[in-house]
């Protein structure tokens, strides 16, 4: 019987993971390799480190069928994936030391013939200028003549991963044709959607652009809602009309743009850039701006109040998931700390955090603002008659149009919105 393909995935996080496991219940021998120790321990006894849903099944399968391992230590295989984080750096530029890492220990390993696989996003010319220089300085292999090299994104949502790691099409970048293939090869084991290839660069850059593109739009829809609200108009209202046009789809303003990609990928683009986008960086900066017009409407509301107390519903980037990676509740919560105000969180996604979320009803007790920061869906199930008794002052800032004004206004709560 002819031997399993053998893939070493590097980074264990929110793409590396699903991924690992996605490939190896497809037929492949995977290994999945962390430097965080916590984290090779906890799935080593077969215990996830992040939630996500669908996540644990397929875990489980690829873990008790010993078809995924999990090591602090890179093996030989035939293809390596990297799926390690590339966050922005205090100068606003992507910080690459954990794709150097990953290359470097690829370094020590590659055969000929082998293929390696970015994920992480990255600027136009990471692959080819970080990843395969590496491998060919150490080892004089030309990348597209010895080892194949591509790069293929990750475009999936956090809170449906798994879904959308199967069902969205896949941009797949090769330095040649013969590794773009390589590649394909590789995710047409588990892709149900489309495949398209294209050159290493423009495989980056479309990963970029499509985050900013996001961007951009919700930093439209912010400063729309500053404008209505000057006005005295409903921004509600006047996006949900807009978009009844057939070409017409603006996002929904709210209190930032948080996560791991959005707030960072505009700057990758602009990085390396001599010509200035003034649009793209004046995008993030209004997004950027969004917590401190949020913390100064929770200031307003409760300016007369003694000793006041403001209570987060929601405090993680997004609603249904725990991240809180770049979420901007924390400057809201630090912006509110700074003036004095008490500040208690119910948050029932987040676990382990030093935002750790108490339970409902102690966080809502003496309120006088309770602050709808992200619209999970539990929080359908919230009865606010009952919550009414246990506040000071029973106001709502709802900065997602979460709540129904005119029932939340019978449960004797004041409104305030964006
Ligand atoms: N947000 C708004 N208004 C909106 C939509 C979102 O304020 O109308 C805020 C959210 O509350 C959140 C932030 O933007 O704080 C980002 O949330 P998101 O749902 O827009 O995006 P992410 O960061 O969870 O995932 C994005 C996705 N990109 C696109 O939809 C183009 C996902 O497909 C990518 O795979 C992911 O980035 C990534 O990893 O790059």
């Amino acid at each position: 019987m002819a031997l399993k393909k053998s893939i070493c995935i590097l980074g264990m996080g929110y793409i590396g993971l699903p991924t690992a496991c996605m490939l190896a219940n497809s037929g492949y021998e995977v290994l999945g390799v962390d430097v965080k120790e916590e984290i090779i321990s906890r799935l080593g006894a077969g215990m996830l480190h992040i939630e996500e849903p669908e996540l644990e099944a397929i875990f489980l399968k690829a873990f008790n069928e010993k078809t995924l391992k999990i090591s602090q230590d890179i093996r030989k295989s035939d293809v390596y994936i990297i799926a390690v984080p590339t966050p922005l750096n205090s100068k606003n530029k992507a910080e690459l030391s954990y794709v150097i890492s990953a290359a470097e220990m690829i370094k020590g390993v590659i055969s000929r013939g082998n293929l390696i696989i970015l994920e992480s996003t990255s600027p136009p010319g990471t692959t080819k200028n970080i990843v395969g220089k590496i491998i060919t300085d150490g080892t004089g292999f030309i990348a597209g003549k010895d080892f194949f090299l591509a790069f293929c994104p990750e475009r999936v949502l956090p809170g449906k991963i798994v879904y959308e790691l199967v069902n969205n099409d896949r941009i797949i970048g090769g330095i040649d044709e013969n590794s773009a293939m390589q590649a394909e090869k590789i995710y047409k084991s588990f892709v149900r959607g489309k495949i398209f290839k294209t050159s290493l660069e423009t495989s980056e850059l479309i990963k970029l652009a499509e985050n900013t593109f996001r961007d951009i739009n919700i930093a439209y829809a912010n400063e729309l809602s500053g404008i209505c609200e000057e006005y005295g108009i409903d921004v509600w209202e006047v996006i949900r009309y807009a978009n009844m046009h057939p070409r017409v789809n603006i996002l929904s303003p709210g209190p930032g743009v948080g996560g791991h990609c959005i707030p960072v990928d505009p700057w990758f683009i602009i990085e390396n850039s001599k010509m200035k986008s003034t649009l793209i960086e004046k995008s993030r900066n209004i997004n950027d701006g969004r917590p401190f017009v949020i913390a100064g409407k929770c200031l307003k509301i409760i300016s007369g109040y003694d000793n006041p107390k403001v209570t987060f519903l929601g405090f993680s980037y997004k609603e249904d998931v725990g991240d809180l990676r770049e979420s901007p509740a924390v400057p809201i919560y630090n912006e509110l700390i700074k003036k004095g105000v008490k500040v208690s969180i119910y948050d029932p996604h987040i676990r382990n955090s030093k935002f750790a979320a108490v339970e409902l009803d102690a966080a809502c007790k003496d309120s006088d603002l309770l602050l709808l920061f992200v619209g999970h869906k539990v929080f359908r199930n919230i009865e606010l008659e009952k919550i009414r008794p246990l506040v000071r002052n029973p106001n709502i800032l709802d900065t997602r149009h979460f709540f129904d004004r005119k029932k939340l206004l019978n449960t004797g709560f004041a409104y305030h919105g964006i």
